[in-house]
């Protein structure tokens, strides 16, 4: 199965994205959600009718996960149960969690054995579109489909006829149409631009049909959760504007012909009044224009178009206290075709290439080669923090700061926008600014999975 053969296909009929209501009950002010995620061997049909099932690890059997729902203030109570033959943990993507519920195994908790369970209480404070996956060898648990959306819906929320949550992956199948187990650990993957997939779903199907009233209003949700494919995606048929990227809301934008760039672990709400015609949604980070999904009108059109313009809120920037920042300098170094000879570990430096061949580590911050626990700064809680980032590598990166959202500066101009995923180009430098108000261990790291294992990252304790 090549990519190409998406073309062929004439798409298959989805329903429209499920939005699990769990069960919900009032504690003093605060609504409690309850939901149960088991995580388990499944077998599903990911690749057609034509093709055999596939063996893959989800929650609760669902393909592109258990649409988690919620709205803004709520706390979150997610009983995890692990019923894989490997240890297993949940982090909540995004989320300024509580860091002893952030779900990094060997970090913020101990995994969660076969046949164990664990409790998450994560306090919903901030409205958007985040998702959830694991957190243990997640380069592994994530290729084999262990993750899904959550949505925190805010009472300050644009009003839309209809929500879609559309969460997006590539997966490396092989030509049984099971997962490509024997690439896992491959250093080539590793120290170039990651596992790149050959079978692309929108909520694990191929080219969804979503149906939608003509002339109705609606937000897409957008979810990168492929290993490490940096998506670009564009609508045909109809226009959008972008509203939010990473869950936080951005200044309004229209999503033009070129498209955008939604790397690894990133979101993008769009903003559509759709027509009365079919739309679609198109990722063309490749030379190949492929459809991702397609928004079919049904035959009775309830709502009378264009609609009214909606005046969308400005999102201005905060004043930031950046000239008092704490500096720290992240060199990131390493990776094919890069300028990295050698590394520094414990002490002692090494060649890149026996780092690579005794560690399996091949990317480094300054130097020094990261461990999974290598401390980068003590930061002080209350602190205002730039992190001066120069991508010194032949490849992009998606920089992912847990237990926090940042600023960025690029080019020297603060953008309006405010993330928890930053993809970094070859070759560039941005600052990111954040303040360190969550205590605990929190990690930084390239979200192009098989980056992150082979050394692209490390910890900052705010204290
Ligand atoms: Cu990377």
């Amino acid at each position: 199965m090549k990519r190409r053969d998406l073309l062929k296909w004439s798409g298959l009929l989805a329903t429209t994205p499920f939005l699990k209501y769990p069960s919900v009950r009032a504690e003093a002010s605060q609504r409690i959600v309850e939901v149960e995620l088991t995580a388990k061997e499944s077998l599903q049909n990911l690749a057609g009718p034509d093709q055999p099932d596939t063996r893959l690890w989800l929650y609760n059997d669902r393909l592109g996960g258990p649409f988690l729902k919620a709205r803004q203030g709520d706390l979150l109570q997610v009983r995890f149960q692990n019923q894989l033959p490997v240890p297993s943990t949940i982090h909540w993507h995004g989320i300024r969690n509580v860091n002893a519920m952030d779900g990094v195994a060997g970090l913020t908790q101990d995994p969660v054995p076969p046949g164990g369970e664990f409790t998450y209480t994560v306090p919903l404070k901030d409205a958007g579109t985040y998702w959830y996956h694991a957190h243990t060898m997640a380069w592994e648990q994530v290729a084999r489909g262990l993750y899904g959306p959550l949505i925190v819906q805010g009472k300050d929320d644009i009003e839309v006829d209809q929500e879609l949550v559309l969460i997006l992956d590539d997966w490396r199948l092989d030509e049984n149409a099971q997962i490509d187990e024997a690439s896992f650990r491959n250093m080539h993957d590793w120290s170039h631009n990651g596992r790149l997939g050959n079978w692309f779903t929108v909520n694990g199907r191929l080219q969804p049909q979503f149906p939608i009233s003509g002339g109705s209003r609606i937000r897409l949700r957008l979810i990168n959760a492929a290993n490490a494919r940096v998506l670009r995606l564009k609508l045909e048929g109809s226009q959008g504007t972008v509203i939010a990227l990473d869950g936080y809301p951005c200044e309004p934008f229209p999503l033009d012909e070129r498209g955008l760039e939604l790397a690894t672990a990133q979101r993008m709400d769009v903003l559509v009044d759709a027509g009365p015609d079919v739309f679609k949604l198109q990722e063309v980070s490749t030379n190949q224009t492929l459809t991702a999904a397609s928004f079919v009108p049904d035959a009775t059109t309830r709502f009378s178009f264009p609609r009214p313009a909606l005046q969308l809120p400005s999102v201005p920037l905060p004043k930031l206290e950046l000239q008092q920042a704490r500096r720290i300098p992240i060199h990131m170094q390493g990776g094919a075709m890069g300028n990295l000879r050698e590394v520094t570990f414990q002490g002692e430096t090494m060649p890149l290439q026996e780092a690579a061949q005794q560690h399996q580590k091949v990317w480094a911050f300054n130097g020094q080669m990261m461990q999974a626990t290598t401390r980068i700064a003590d930061l002080n809680l209350g602190e205002w923090v730039a992190l001066e980032l120069w991508n010194d590598t032949a490849w992009p990166h998606a920089m992912h700061l847990h237990g926090h959202h940042f600023w960025i500066e690029r080019k020297g101009t603060i953008l309006s926008q405010k993330r928890d995923t930053y993809l970094m180009d070859p070759g560039e430098q941005a600052r990111l600014f954040f303040v360190a108000d969550n205590p605990g261990l929190w990690l930084f790291h390239c979200h192009m999975l098989e980056h992150h294992v082979s050394g692209m990252g490390g910890i900052f304790s705010v204290s």
